[in-house]
């Protein structure tokens, strides 16, 4: 089976040519993922760039900067911080999510693009606005999608290529534990794998390794963990007093909610986390039933996220939110 092709999906196929196309045409391209960037998003534009940057002379650039997690992927140290991020690029293109392009400095950069693309597998996302849309949500990962375009480019499967593609799969399949995981999924892991990667230490990396400040952080949230509704939902919560006197950057709170969500009897898990001051980070997990991406859209109109993964940003302390959210999450597991 691992002989057969990989079938390039229709809507790759058009989006492939209307991106060749666009970027002919280009002296500039931006391409950046969401907010707080993952292994998906992260995978996605730097896999996305090497294959743009094969196509043609414009000038390729990935916004966003990333965690000590992902510090290793092949053309992460050549991100540019968002504050360096102008709005003179010819195309944007928006991968694994569409919150950021309302952003600044990216949206002032969206907004004065001639040309716009978004790639990506949320079912919440809004095709309205780009002129070049993939966006499916049968897909497991963004990568899934980024791959089928450097593949209807002709692009070669070089390993760092594969180390970028396998570790987005990885990282929103879990490991290839999530009801997202399909056959396909996991013939395009071993084409991946067949590259010669070193995919244990990929999955280590991306989804285990954690700082000591993030391993104190992960205790100090199970250790405070609150049961309610019979015990089928958890609730963890950090201060940014907390965060700051361990010293958890942005890539430490990665993971912690799943530890909730995997407490015997738990079918919702939220994590608060302040991540500024008066600025609360709402992530939600569920394990078979509830649908979070429709729960967080429902908390904030920036919420959104996949049926059993999503997030939502909302201002206030870690009580105000908790008491704002609390009414929600219950009535979701009653
Ligand atoms: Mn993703």
């Amino acid at each position: 089976m691992l002989g057969a092709p990989h079938i390039v999906r229709p809507a790759a196929r058009d989006a492939a040519a209307a991106l060749r196309a666009a970027v002919a045409q280009a002296r500039a391209v931006l391409l950046t993922g969401p907010i707080a960037p993952d292994g998906d998003s992260i995978g996605a534009c730097l896999a996305l760039a090497a294959g743009l940057r094969a196509l043609g002379p414009a000038r390729i650039d990935v916004a966003g900067s990333v965690s000590y997690r992902y510090a290793w992927m092949p053309g992460a140290q050549g991100m540019l911080p968002d504050d360096q991020i102008a709005a003179d690029y010819d195309l944007v293109v928006v991968l694994d999510g569409d919150a950021r392009r309302l952003e600044p400095p990216i949206a002032a950069a969206f907004q004065a693009a001639p040309k716009r693309a978004i790639v990506d597998h949320h079912r919440s996302t809004q095709v309205q606005g780009y002129d070049i849309a993939l966006v499916d949500a049968s897909a497991s990962s963004t990568c899934d999608l980024v791959y089928e375009l450097l593949l209807a480019w002709g692009h070669p499967l070089d390993r760092a290529t594969a180390q970028l593609i396998y570790a987005g799969i990885v990282f929103d399949t879990g490991g290839f534990r999530h009801s997202n995981t399909t056959p396909q999924t996991h013939l395009l892991a071993a084409r991946l794998v067949a590259q010669g990667i070193d995919h244990a230490a990929i999955s280590t990396r991306i989804l285990f390794d954690r700082s000591q400040a993030g391993v104190r952080l992960l205790a100090a949230v199970l250790a405070g963990a609150e049961y309610r509704v019979d015990g089928r939902l958890a609730i963890g919560q950090a201060s940014f007093e907390l965060g700051s006197s361990l010293g958890a950057g942005p890539g430490d709170i990665e993971g912690i909610v799943d530890h909730l969500v995997y407490t015997s009897g738990v079918e919702l898990a939220c994590l608060l986390i302040e991540q500024q001051p008066g600025s609360v980070k709402l992530s939600l997990r569920s394990r078979s039933v509830v649908d979070v991406a429709a729960l967080a859209r429902s908390l904030s109109p920036g919420g959104g996220g996949h049926a059993r993964a999503a997030g939502a940003t909302i201002e206030g302390t870690v009580p105000q939110v908790l008491a704002q959210v609390l009414p929600a999450l219950e009535l979701a597991v009653r």
